[in-house]
């Protein structure tokens, strides 16, 4: 996701940071920069140049103020601006009627289907009775593909075949309502490009049915078409929100920048994927972080929960408090380490490695490998007290590893200041592992 527009961010901050001082001429010099990148990203060259006007005042305004750091300074500027025309903070759907409903609308192939069902499985999990409505009844297929999708996400599926599909949309309103459905999401038929006899259905079927939600499907990987796409439907039709799909393809990103600007409504979810799962809350700092190659920790933190085994992470806590983390504890975290993918992978999600830093630097995953080659060599004693492991064990462990008794002393010593720290951090006994959703307001 945004690989290039990042790249390039990445190495407009580098000449920011050893900023000694704002001046007018570095103000011109960076946002002139800036707007490029945006350009090259293909985002809406209005939304770029009044992006450039607000950073350009405020960054005015810092000039006179004493900073420390007035590169970083700037850099903040960019992010926060960044933030803010993604917009702010996320939006979420309202639910609030029985049964809500929600209305896909956009153009064929950009992602209705594969979204309506996403978000029927995202509800499900949210305890929503859904009902998924095949009123694309132009081709077979696409009612076929809603029946399987439906059937995957465990979710009913509404169709009548071919038929009248403002008809179709208003009875599986009325069976949600005497089957005690909570959500129904309508999946309407797109064309290859805006068309007059699309908009005047769908306007119909929103009259008709009167949904509290209508999203705007937009395919994220067509840039600036996607936004004058989105604007021709905002026109039409009052959206509520915006999916952007595809996002887990090359997309420059002009579309994710721009499209909220332009429509003035809000992104509510991404697709990061083909599969029902691949939808995600579009969360604008979390979003401007990756544009701007900031890491994501959120993602981080998602990956190594995804792995990581609750109960076995409150034992380890434990043992951490107790100080009794011990050499096999240490194994098992490394085998942990290793499943949540390579280092490099790792590294990059961290914030503020730089990308380009990154690109050259060689992570060897064999060191995890050999780490644990020098921990299976040893006893359980030795794993349970390191402390015992003299020079006659030292070379015992090397020679049943392979590695050198330095890599084996150097292990030992990295280890006895680990359980340190972990013991300092023990003595905070108010520590707490943070559920997932204190880490969405992270700052
Ligand atoms: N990689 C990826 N593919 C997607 C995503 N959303 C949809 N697709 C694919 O895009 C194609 C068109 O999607 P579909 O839901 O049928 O579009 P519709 O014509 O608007 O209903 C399908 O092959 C989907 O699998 C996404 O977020 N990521
Ligand atoms: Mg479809």
């Amino acid at each position: 996701m945004f690989d290039q527009i990042t790249d390039k961010f990445d190495s407009v901050f580098r000449s920011l940071r050893g900023l000694g001082k704002i001046t007018d001429r570095n103000i011109n010099d960076t946002t002139r920069e800036v707007r490029r990148v945006l350009l090259d990203a293909d985002v809406n060259f209005r939304v770029a140049r009044d992006f450039i006007k607000r950073v350009q005042k405020r960054a005015q305004g810092t000039k006179v103020t004493k900073s420390v750091k007035p590169g970083e300074q700037f850099i903040k500027i960019i992010h926060e601006e960044m933030v803010q025309l993604l917009g702010g903070t996320s939006e979420t759907l309202d639910l609030s009627q029985k049964p809500s409903v929600i209305l896909m609308a956009g153009l064929q192939g950009s992602g209705k289907t594969t979204s309506a069902s996403k978000l029927a499985y995202y509800l499900k999990q949210k305890g929503k009775k859904v009902l998924l409505v095949a009123a694309d009844v132009y081709r077979p297929a696409a009612i076929e593909q809603l029946k399987a999708l439906g059937q995957k996400a465990g979710t009913k599926v509404y169709d009548e075949g071919a038929g009248d599909p403002i008809a179709i949309c208003k009875n599986a309103i009325d069976e949600a309502k005497s089957t005690n459905i909570d959500v129904v999401i309508l999946d309407t038929a797109g064309r290859l490009h805006v068309d007059g006899e699309m908009m005047a259905e769908i306007q119909s079927i929103f009259e008709e049915t009167k949904p509290q939600e209508i999203l705007f499907v937009a395919d994220g990987m067509t840039g600036q078409d996607a936004v004058n796409s989105a604007q021709v439907f905002n026109e039409a039709l009052p959206l509520t929100g915006i999916i952007l799909t595809k996002m887990d393809g090359d997309a420059r990103g002009g579309a994710a920048v721009s499209i909220r600007e332009v429509t003035g409504k809000p992104i509510k979810f991404i697709g990061v994927s083909e599969k029902l799962d691949g939808l995600q809350i579009f969360e604008p700092k979390r979003i401007a972080d990756r544009i701007l190659g900031f890491g994501d920790v959120i993602s981080f933190v998602e990956k190594a929960q995804s792995i990581v085994d609750e109960k076995e992470a409150k034992l380890l806590q434990k043992k951490m408090m107790k100080n009794t983390f011990d050499l096999e504890d240490f194994r098992g975290q490394m085998k942990q380490l290793k499943q949540m993918g390579s280092m490099k992978q790792l590294m990059g999600m961290m914030p503020g490695m730089n990308r380009k830093m990154l690109k050259g630097m060689s992570f060897d995953d064999k060191q995890i490998d050999w780490t644990e080659a020098i921990i299976n060599s040893m006893t359980t004693d030795e794993r349970h007290n390191p402390k015992i492991i003299n020079g006659s064990r030292r070379l015992r462990i090397s020679k049943g590893s392979g590695r050198s008794v330095h890599e084996i002393n150097t292990l030992i010593k990295q280890f006895s200041q680990m359980q340190k720290m972990m013991k300092k951090i023990g003595n905070l006994k108010s520590l707490k592992i943070p559920e997932m959703g204190s880490f969405t307001g992270l700052n």
